[in-house]
């Protein structure tokens, strides 16, 4: 019985590769000071998980409030949005499950300067 939960971690160890390319999986990171893509490419009516990557040390934040206005936002991730942002700790990351509405959307960090640094982008929907 050990040995075939061994082997099951195994096989989803294996599969791993294959759920990241998984087109309903976007992630972005965050660095000081930017978002990368910075065009962040999304589609309508797909649910979708967004796995926000700060790497660097200090905070930042994912705000883009008329973006999550418009989606339809998975009850288990509402909680992890304020005010149409999302916090992410230094080297830490939040996944938002969401399905996104078609639009284009202004995207960026609200720390204070940090958007005038270049951490801004935007988030088409299609
Ligand atoms: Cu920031």
């Amino acid at each position: 019985m050990k040995s075939l939960v061994a082997f099951s971690l195994m096989s989803l160890i294996a599969l791993n590769p294959l759920r990241a390319a998984d087109p309903s999986v976007v992630q972005v990171t965050m660095t000081s000071f930017n978002f990368n893509p910075a065009t962040v490419q999304l589609r309508a009516g797909i649910p979708t998980v967004l796995q926000l990557r700060n790497d660097a040390g200090g905070a930042h934040n994912f705000s883009a409030p008329a973006f999550f206005a418009a989606a339809h936002i998975d009850p288990a991730s509402s909680a992890l949005i304020h005010d149409g942002h999302v916090e992410v700790k230094g080297h830490a990351q939040v996944d938002i499950t969401l399905t996104p509405a078609a639009g284009q959307y202004p995207l960026k960090c609200t720390h204070p300067l940090h958007s005038s640094f270049g951490m801004k982008g935007s988030i088409t929907v299609r």
